[in-house]
Order: C-alpha cells, then sequence, then structure tokens
C-alpha cells in the first residue's frame, strides 16, 4: 500500500513536471506574425525627404525588422504610408537584397526573378490597409526577402524586411 501510493506520488509529480517541461520544449514560432510596412509619421514632414535630412530612414522601415513563424504560416502588413507608395513583395527564401534588380517602369522594382508573393500597391493618397500573404507563401522554411517594391524606398532607405520560417 505505502509503495503504491509512493509510485502515485511520483507519476503526478512527473506529470507535473512534463507540464513544466512541455511549453519550452514544444513551443515554436506562432503561425501569424504582424508587422508595421512603413513609419512615415516619424521624422520631419518636410519634404523632399532624401534633400532635407535622414528622416526617410526612419519613415521607410519594416517594424519589426525580422519576423519568425511556422511553416505554413502567414503574415499581415499594416501598410501606412504618406510619401510615394508602399507594396509589400516577398521573394523565396534565400533571396538577398544584393539578388533584387530594379526593373521598372521607373518608380518600382518589379524583379520578377524568385517573387512568390505581391502585395497591393498603395498610394500615400491612400494612406493605410492591411494585406495578409496568401496561402502558400511560407510553405518551405527558410529566411524570406520581403521589400517595398516602390525602388525610392528600397533602393535609397533599404525598406525590406525578413521572415524566418521554421
Ligand atoms: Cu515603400
Amino acid at each position: 500500500m505505502q509503495r503504491r501510493k509512493r509510485f502515485a506520488v511520483a507519476v503526478v509529480l512527473g506529470v507535473a513536471a512534463l507540464g513544466l517541461l512541455a511549453p519550452t520544449v514544444l513551443a515554436g514560432p506562432d503561425a501569424t506574425a504582424s508587422v508595421l510596412f512603413g513609419n512615415d509619421d516619424v521624422g520631419s514632414s518636410f519634404p523632399p525627404i532624401t534633400e532635407h535630412d535622414e528622416s526617410g530612414n526612419g519613415k521607410f522601415n519594416l517594424i519589426p525588422r525580422t519576423v519568425a513563424i511556422a511553416e505554413g504560416g502567414t503574415v499581415t502588413y499594416d501598410i501606412f504610408v504618406r510619401f510615394g507608395v508602399h507594396q509589400p513583395v516577398v521573394y523565396e527564401a534565400g533571396t538577398t537584397p544584393d539578388d533584387i534588380d530594379v526593373l521598372g517602369p521607373f518608380p518600382f522594382v518589379n524583379d520578377p526573378v524568385g517573387r512568390v508573393a505581391v502585395g497591393p500597391a498603395v498610394p500615400a493618397a491612400v494612406g493605410t490597409r492591411a494585406w495578409t500573404t496568401p496561402a502558400g507563401t511560407f510553405d518551405d522554411p527558410g529566411r524570406y526577402l520581403v521589400l517595398c517594391n516602390f525602388a525610392p524606398h528600397f533602393s535609397e532607405f533599404d525598406m525590406y524586411g525578413w521572415v524566418n520560417v521554421k
């Protein structure tokens, strides 16, 4: 009887310990993530940005620049634009900014090589829009490049980020 009791206590403690371990062992990245695509309200409001100051470096950003999601997951981009156009475009895992050619016509990047998803081009007159990547975009593990297809933002202000798919 005493032995059975001890065994039962051991089982209960063992299950409790597993319960504590499970979240750290099993928790991978979430299936979804949200990214602010453009932070155009920071810095000065005096155009032209490129000649006036360096505000564009703060405005034309992805926040956070890198997110991690599970295979098959999605990312929602909250596009916010006051200068030019923001258009998120996703390139296949392994693509780097150096691989991208600005092909145009101006003012767009429009490099079709390795492109896996194209979001809406949102002009400043519209201002905001949310875009969720379509199913199939992040089906393979790896590091995906996501850039702004508006060439001045990509080329002059490094407006791009990363999605790590695990
Ligand atoms: Cu942009």
